[in-house]
């Protein structure tokens, strides 16, 4: 362990934060076996010091009462007179065992589905062991929060560059022009872009005589800093990104230079966009023809530059085509793949494999049942979970396994998902809390705390504005099993194994698919060695771990088993406990490229097709009436951090955002109560009037809708809120992607 400063003043320890995608480093002072203090570790050479509110807290969320230490089991089917008794582990396998396996063997395996939430992407346990408990349940209905979040860059970047993990990110500390749309990275602190201190990441490109455009219908923190604030019409980013296309090709300015060698369809791209002239889509995107000329000029102009979009424009009916726009344009001002543009990381744990073509990507592989929604990376939208659970019939949904989710809170038209989760045969969550979602399950199984288990942020090294990595400790001894512990025993049982079986199975078939590929590669560090030999020289104090020092040896920097002694092992990465600095991204095309092709594929057919919709859309003209758009907090995470004082004092955050002109039109004065009501349903929330928001768009927080009955978080209760996912609207999809539409809600607000 980092350990420093032995007792009575405290020992030191440090570790990345594991709340949001800025992964920064924090030190904790730990004295008398509780944390006394947490602060930014300034010596992180990445994060530099900085920190949220957020992650001075992460001992309160430790020392939570409300967080679950042992399994419950429910006693009763209505959450509101249910009791949630303790038991012990063992007794908690059992009886997941005795309801999970009559339903696989009654209903074949599609009748369990799983939904796997957003902290799954911040564990070791998420990245590594999710994906065996998928594979064991072997079901076709596997939803993640990926289906209301970025699922349309997966898309995107799958069909431009053949890998739906090899997205781009913009190169924030070289770049001389930023152009941000629906990202607010001064609340969230970045995403698909992780860059601890993205707020002074972006003032220091200003610092630097750089630019930075914000695209938001709102006039957000980061818009306030920002020297331009365009606001967009929700849900239009892709027809402004596709005008500004129009612009580069109508006035020559297009000059993709090195990466022309390598792209296919860069000739077909002016008649692709031709229909989207600055004109054309200025009243659909609210924003004027010379705005939008202006800003392809600057892009154009501006020594390099990078177009980055965020889950403002992922979570619109054109989330897909808004994420290939903008790599359209990174493409088409040459600013893909070089410094001071968008650029891909190259992660410590990343499998190496020669250049060459790739297979290509594939949608729709299956289709959901219901509504026939096409599987996008293994997953159908979790939009359509609802559907799946009530509709009757071969193949219904009569169990659900959720990991790290809260899906009552987070996903569309939750009430209709609330309800339906209330009638299951069988539910089990692994989860930290008895929450919205987790109140329905039969069996909770809680993991052990963040400051219990090693903290390694595998996801986040591949979207990294510089190539960093860092492993740390558990800072307290678990008590319980880690997390992939609990995966592997659920995995155990959905494969019939039962409940007490060896997990440890799991963890050797694990190791054994990274090395085994390793070994029978002639050309790897380690080829013909033997796979045993490799395995007991893992090191690392948990079996994650030591899969985690697999990769990273046979890795770009790693010392491929002895090979290169310089390199990087697990163990040498654990003796820097501020983490490892790998140097700024590097130029990666056209090698990283796994199109058939082997090159950017600019005009996939899907795209084509849907610019088709997107022209249809525009014909169509902008829709009247009031749209809901969401927002974030620095001081929230989506929905379950409310359990803690220090985030939810102060004045309440879950208010309905009004601009002045809607709110005397509707007889609203800041205050007042109001109804919001949608298609799917309708809140009563109080207003905030401010000009902050855009004519014709009014503002929810999600996550909140706390104190809901059988739940057990007694802070949040009492900063409840309302949950705007109960407008949000289960049949609004990008049909490329499956992901929901949460912003750009037709809803009516009406005082009370
Ligand atoms: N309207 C609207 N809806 C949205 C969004 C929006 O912008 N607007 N944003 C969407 C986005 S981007 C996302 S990512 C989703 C999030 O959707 P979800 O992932 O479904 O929801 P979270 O609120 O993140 O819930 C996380 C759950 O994990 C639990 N948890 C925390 N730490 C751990 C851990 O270490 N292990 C385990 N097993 N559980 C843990 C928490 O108690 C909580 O129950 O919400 C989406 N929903
Ligand atoms: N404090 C805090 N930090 C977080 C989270 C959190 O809940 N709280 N959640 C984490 C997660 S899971 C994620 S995915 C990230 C998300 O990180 P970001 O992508 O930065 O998300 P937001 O802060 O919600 O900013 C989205 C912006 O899009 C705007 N917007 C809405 N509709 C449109 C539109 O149609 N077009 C355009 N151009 N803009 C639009 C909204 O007004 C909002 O300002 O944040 C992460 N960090
Ligand atoms: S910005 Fe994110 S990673 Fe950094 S301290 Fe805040 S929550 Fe943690
Ligand atoms: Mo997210």
């Amino acid at each position: 362990m980092t350990t420093t400063d032995p007792s009575p003043t405290g020992v030191t320890h440090h570790r990345t934060c594991p709340l949001c995608e800025a992964t920064c480093g924090l030190e904790l002072t730990v004295r008398d076996g509780r944390v006394a203090r947490i602060r930014g570790d300034r010596d992180n050479p990445f994060s530099r010091g900085y920190l949220c509110p957020k992650g001075s807290v992460l001992q309160h969320l430790h020392a939570d009462p409300d967080r679950l230490r042992r399994p419950l089991i429910r006693r009763g089917q209505d959450p509101a007179t249910a009791t949630y008794e303790e038991v012990s582990w063992p007794e908690a396998f059992a009886e997941v065992e005795r309801r999970l396996v009559p339903v696989l063997e009654r209903h074949g395996r599609d009748a369990v589905a799983v939904y796997l939430g957003n902290p799954s992407a911040h564990t070791l346990s998420g990245i590594l062991y999710n994906r065996v408990l998928v594979r064991a349940l072997g079901t076709r209905n596997v939803f993640s929060a990926s289906t209301v979040d970025q699922m349309p860059k997966h898309v995107s970047c799958g069909l431009l560059f053949g890998g739906p993990l090899l997205i781009p990110v913009p190169d924030l500390d070289r770049t001389d022009h930023l152009l941000m749309l629906g990202a607010n990275p001064l609340e969230s602190n970045g995403s698909l872009c992780t860059a601890p201190d993205f707020p002074g990441r972006l003032r220091a490109i200003r610092a630097r005589g750089g630019r930075v455009v914000v695209v938001d219908p709102r006039r957000t923190r980061t818009a306030e800093e920002a020297d331009e604030h365009v606001a967009v019409r929700p849900g239009t980013d892709a027809h402004l990104l596709c005008a500004m296309a129009q612009v580069l090709v109508t006035e020559g300015l297009a000059a993709p230079g090195r990466l022309a060698a390598f792209t296919t369809g860069l000739e077909d791209v002016g008649a692709a966009v031709a229909a989207f002239t600055p004109e054309a889509v200025a009243p659909f995107c609210g924003v004027d023809a010379g705005t939008i000329r202006r800003l392809a000029r600057d892009l154009a102009a501006a020594p390099t530059a990078a177009v980055y979009g965020r889950i403002g424009t992922h979570t619109t009916a054109f989330g897909t085509l808004a994420a290939w726009a903008v790599d359209l344009l990174n493409v088409l001002t040459g600013n893909l793949d070089r410094p001071g543009g968008a650029m891909f990381p190259t992660p410590a744990h990343e499998r190496l494999r020669p250049p060459g073509p790739g297979r290509g990507y594939r949608t729709g592989r299956h289709r959901s049942r219901v509504r026939g929604y096409p599987e996008v990376n293994g997953e159908l939208p979790v939009a359509t979970l609802a559907d799946e659970i009530e509709t009757p019939g071969e193949g219904r949904v009569r169990a659900l396994v959720t990991v790290a989710g809260n899906p009552v809170v987070s996903t569309p038209d939750a009430g209709r998902l609330d309800a339906a989760l209330a009638s299951l045969e069988c539910m089990v969550s692994v989860d930290i809390y008895r929450n919205e979602t987790t109140r329905h399950a039969h069996v909770i199984l809680p993991p052990p705390s963040a400051l219990e288990r090693s903290e390694c942020h595998l996801a986040f090294f591949g979207l990294s504005v510089r190539n960093y990595v860092s492993w740390s400790p558990p800072v307290f001894e678990p008590t319980g099993p880690g997390e992939h512990e609990i995966i592997a025993r659920l995995a155990l049982i959905a494969s019939g194994q039962g409940a007490s079986a060896d997990p440890g199975t799991i963890d050797e078939l694990l190791v054994a698919g990274v090395l085994g590929p390793a070994v029978a590669d002639p050309d790897s560090p380690v080829g013909g060695r033997p796979v045993d030999e490799l395995a007991a020289a893992l090191w690392g104090p948990t079996a994650p771990d030591r899969l985690v020092d697999a990769m990273v040896r046979l890795g770009p920097y790693g010392d491929g088993f002895g090979a290169r002694p310089d390199g990087l092992t697990l163990e040498r990465v654990a003796a820097s406990p501020h983490g490892i600095d790998l140097g700024p991204l590097t130029p990666r095309l056209p090698d990283l490229l796994r199109t058939p092709s082997a090159t950017i594929e600019l005009l996939p057919a899907a795209i084509v097709a849907d610019l088709g919709r997107a022209r249809a859309a525009l014909a169509e003209g902008p829709r009247e009436g009031l749209v809901l758009v969401g927002r974030r907090h620095l001081r929230s995470n989506n929905s379950w951090m409310h359990n803690l004082t220090q985030l939810v004092k102060g004045r309440p955050r879950c208010t309905l955002q009004v601009h002045p002109d809607d709110a005397a039109a509707a007889g609203l004065r800041d205050g007042d109560r109001a109804e919001v009501r949608s298609r799917a349903g309708a809140v009563v929330v109080p207003v905030e009037v401010t000009d902050a928001v855009r004519p014709g768009v009014v503002s929810l927080p999600h996550g909140w809708g706390h104190g809901q009955p059988g739940t057990a978080l007694a802070v949040a209760a009492a900063h409840a809120g309302v949950n705007s996912n109960l407008l949000t609207d289960g049949d609004a999809l990008d049909p490329l992607s499956g992901n929901a539409v949460l912003n750009g809600i037709p809803v009516t607000v009406t005082p009370v």
